[in-house]
């Protein structure tokens, strides 16, 4: 289907039919999910494809960070924590692969994207984890971000994206509270855990800030989707939202947030924030940042490695397809 609609050339050139368009963004306006088989604008379909793929993708590689941690979490009980909280992150991923699979593209075709480069992840994920805190900071800096970013999705007009969402979204809600869990004990050791929290957070307070994307000013996909309701919030808005919420608890926390220009505006009770260094993040997203090169190497060898699964399963479904035939 998707191929079909990219492959008509009035389509391709952006030309639609304007009565189905107005009709399409009537229903919109009526907080109607749009599903799979209704129709849709090439451009709406194109724009939830390299979303919600890009999503899918974020959720896997954010699985190799934490992943680094697995063999050294000081307890059992982090370990089984850490461990439960990236199977879930490889979930979101099946799940996010399924909700753009219904839109007409393949997930090989998906999967291929991403290991060739041609598609990106969430920039987050090319910074390192170097200490332990890192892991709590990932939880209450990373999924807190994300988490203000995913729930207003629970609601975006796509079906199967929305559907999605709901159950991302709750477990994104228990890795932010395990995350901070992790972070108040630590506050509660020696010296040097809490500096090794406070490092932590130096390093990823920013770039947790530009996982919202670039300001309003500069984002080129944000007019369309908020028309569409595939964003509900600018991604200026998600950004204060979450500065709001989350100077708060730093405080509770006992630590400091590397910007000298936060400062609570008593008039509207927003704290006003400064600039993300932007040509770091456009850095990142070209693929130049600290990890990027090491997550995609490790990326495709999960791939390889994982190819005899992949044909474990097709030579079972197609001997299951074949005894169905015979009986
Ligand atoms: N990183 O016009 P804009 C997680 C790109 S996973 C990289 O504002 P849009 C988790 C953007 O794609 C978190 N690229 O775009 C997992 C576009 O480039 P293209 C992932 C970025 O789509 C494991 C260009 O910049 N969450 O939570 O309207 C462990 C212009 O941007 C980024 C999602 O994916 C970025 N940060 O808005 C723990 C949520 N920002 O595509 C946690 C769903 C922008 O034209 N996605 N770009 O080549 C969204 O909500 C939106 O796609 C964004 C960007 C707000 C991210």
């Amino acid at each position: 289907m998707y191929t079909q609609a990219l492959n008509n050339p009035a389509v391709e050139a952006g030309v639609e039919d304007e009565e189905k368009l107005a009709a399409f963004q009537a229903r919109i306006d009526r907080e109607e999910k749009i599903e799979p088989n209704d129709w849709m604008p090439a451009a709406y379909r194109k724009t939830l494809v390299r979303q919600i793929s890009q999503h899918a993708h974020s959720e896997v590689v954010g699985m190799l960070p934490e992943g680094n941690w697995v063999t050294r979490a000081p307890s059992l009980k982090r370990k089984a924590i850490l461990l439960a909280k990236i199977q879930d992150e490889g979930g979101h991923g099946l799940y996010l692969y399924s909700a753009a699979e219904t839109l007409g593209v393949s997930r090989e075709e998906l999967v291929d994207q991403l290991l060739t480069g041609k598609a990106k992840y969430s920039s987050i994920f090319n910074y390192p984890t170097l200490n332990w805190a890192d892991v709590g900071a990932v939880g209450w800096l990373v999924d807190g971000a994300a988490i203000m970013n995913q729930i207003p999705l629970c609601r975006c007009s796509f079906g199967p994206y929305s559907r999605a969402m709901i159950r991302i979204c709750k477990e994104e809600s228990f890795h932010q509270r395990q995350g901070y869990d992790l972070l108040v004990a630590m506050m509660k050791g020696t010296a040097e855990q809490q500096e090794m929290v406070q490092d932590a957070v130096n390093r990823l307070w920013w770039p947790a800030l530009m996982m919202f994307g670039p300001s309003d000013k500069d984002s080129k996909h944000s007019a369309d989707s908020m028309k569409w309701k595939i964003k509900r919030f600018t991604n200026d808005e998600l950004r204060q939202k979450f500065v709001d919420a989350t100077v708060p608890q730093a405080k509770v926390l006992g630590i400091s947030l590397p910007d000298p220009d936060l400062k609570l505006n008593e008039e509207t009770g927003h704290w006003e924030h400064g600039e993300p260094d932007w040509d770091e993040f456009y850095n990142t997203i070209k693929g130049n940042g600290i990890c990027n090169k090491q997550r995609m190497k490790d990326r495709i060898k999960a791939h390889e490695d994982g190819a005899w699964v992949r044909e474990a399963a097709q030579a079972y479904a197609a001997k299951q397809a074949a005894k169905k035939s015979a009986a």
